[in-house]
């Protein structure tokens, strides 16, 4: 079935789910096409904190009655070492905060909003065979077939790869225009989602000697906990008795308990650092995961991929009526906070998670710069600048 659109759109995730509301707001047809069910990608656990600005940009474009009610804030981080837990005061650094709000929840109430917005045919959920091609010409081609089988030729003006590291975008483009950095860690994160209240007011990032530890959250009566594992590590090791011991040791505090519960959903995240640029390719934009991965330790994957979609609307925009100067400069616009996200999440993630056969020296370091952070204001507000979102993001609106 041969159609057009005006914006090919490839992943449901959070980038490809605000790109296409965030055009409908501005008059823009797309086609946005995902691989996998609606309920997959409702229940996804992944990222749980939200930048000041994403909030705002969520709430700009009409997105935030949930998050208002539900979302949780929070004026900083604890961080603990050497046996003792210290507050980061994100307020009184920065006067900024972060909201704790799921990435499960985000993505439902994007669902939601397309789907009201523009009826079912707003996402194509179960396709297969998602292929793009004619990506050097001014008509470039979405192809897929939908769930019921029918193969679909959709010429478009431009096309967007929101779908993740291991999409088919990215390498779509033909060798050698991409340059790309990256760099995996040896370690993973095992996570977990428990039916108990979190044991804390404001997340806890642990260095420990068996190795890091976070306490997150995901609501008033759900918790969300991670622990450094091997990369290697095989999930059925860690029976929930296992994974709560360890996790009652890594976070142990004279005077303080960790409360457990329930286990509802667990599995290993590997952890990679990867930029890849630029992140345009004749009329294919990339953004999210797609162009770029983060370690999970500095909470900014999915505050990347909402900036990188508020850029790429009005760029997009912007080209569609004949102007090609904001879609030239997107790469380099986003990439500017790539960068310091990529380094800012490598710096945190370095600084607390234990390498394997390290020697006494990296363990020295590693405390004396937790040490610097927690009794400098100068340090302790670096941190809380980048957690927070050092960059702004463009209105909705432009
Ligand atoms: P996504 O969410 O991976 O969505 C891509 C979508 O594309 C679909 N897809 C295809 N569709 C059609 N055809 C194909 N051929 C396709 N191939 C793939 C996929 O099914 C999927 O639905 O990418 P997006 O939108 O760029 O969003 C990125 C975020 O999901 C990610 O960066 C964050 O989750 C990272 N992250 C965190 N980010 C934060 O900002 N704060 C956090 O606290 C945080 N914690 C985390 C995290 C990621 C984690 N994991 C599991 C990697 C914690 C963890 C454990
Ligand atoms: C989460 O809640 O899933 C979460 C929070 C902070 C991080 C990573 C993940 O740094």
């Amino acid at each position: 079935m041969r159609t057009r659109t005006q914006v090919g759109i490839v992943g449901a995730g959070p980038a490809g789910l605000l790109l296409s509301h965030l055009l409908a707001l501005r008059g823009i047809d797309s086609v946005l096409v995902e691989v996998r069910s609606r309920a997959y990608c409702e229940a996804r656990q992944r990222a749980g904190v939200l930048e000041d600005g994403s909030v705002v940009l969520l709430r700009d474009a009409g997105l935030a009655a949930r998050l208002d009610r539900q979302g949780i804030q929070h004026g900083g981080i604890y961080l603990q070492f050497d046996g003792e837990r210290h507050h980061i005061d994100f307020r009184a650094l920065t006067g900024r905060k972060v909201t704790v709000y799921a990435q499960t929840e985000v993505v439902k109430d994007l669902i939601a909003r397309r789907l009201a917005d523009d009826g079912n045919d707003a996402i194509e959920f179960n396709v297969t065979g998602t292929e793009v091609s004619r990506l050097d010409t001014e008509k470039p081609r979405l192809s897929y077939t939908d769930a019921s089988g029918v193969r679909h030729e959709v010429d478009c003006d431009a096309i967007a790869g929101c779908d993740g590291f291991h999409g088919i975008c990215r390498p779509s483009i033909p060798a050698g225009m991409l340059t790309t950095w990256q760099r995996d860690y040896p370690y993973a994160w095992l996570g977990i989602l428990a039916d108990v209240p979190p044991s804390t007011d404001e997340l806890i990032y642990s260095h420990h000697r068996n190795g890091f530890a976070l306490h997150s959250l995901r609501s008033p009566s759900v918790s969300r906990l991670y622990l450094q594992v091997s990369p290697e590590e095989d999930i059925a090791n860690w029976p929930d008795d296992r994974i709560w011991a360890e996790l009652s040791r890594r976070f142990e505090l004279p005077g303080w308990t960790l409360d457990s519960g329930p286990v509802l959903d667990k599995g290993i995240t590997p952890m990679r650092s990867f930029v890849s640029a630029p992140m345009r390719y004749g009329r294919l934009f990339l953004a999210g995961d797609a162009a770029h991965i983060v370690p999970p330790t500095g909470a900014k994957g999915l505050n990347l991929a909402l900036a990188d979609v508020a850029v790429l609307a009005p760029a997009l925009d912007a080209l569609l009526h004949g102007d090609d100067k904001p879609a030239s400069a997107y790469s380099a616009t986003c990439l500017n906070r790539v960068w310091r996200s990529t380094h800012f999440s490598w710096w945190m993630t370095t600084m607390l998670h234990r390498t394997p056969g390290a020697d006494e020296m990296e363990a020295q370091l590693q405390l004396s710069q937790l040490r610097y952070v927690v009794s400098s204001k100068a340090a302790a507000t670096s941190l809380a600048e980048n957690y927070t979102g050092f960059a702004a993001l463009p209105p909705p609106a432009g």
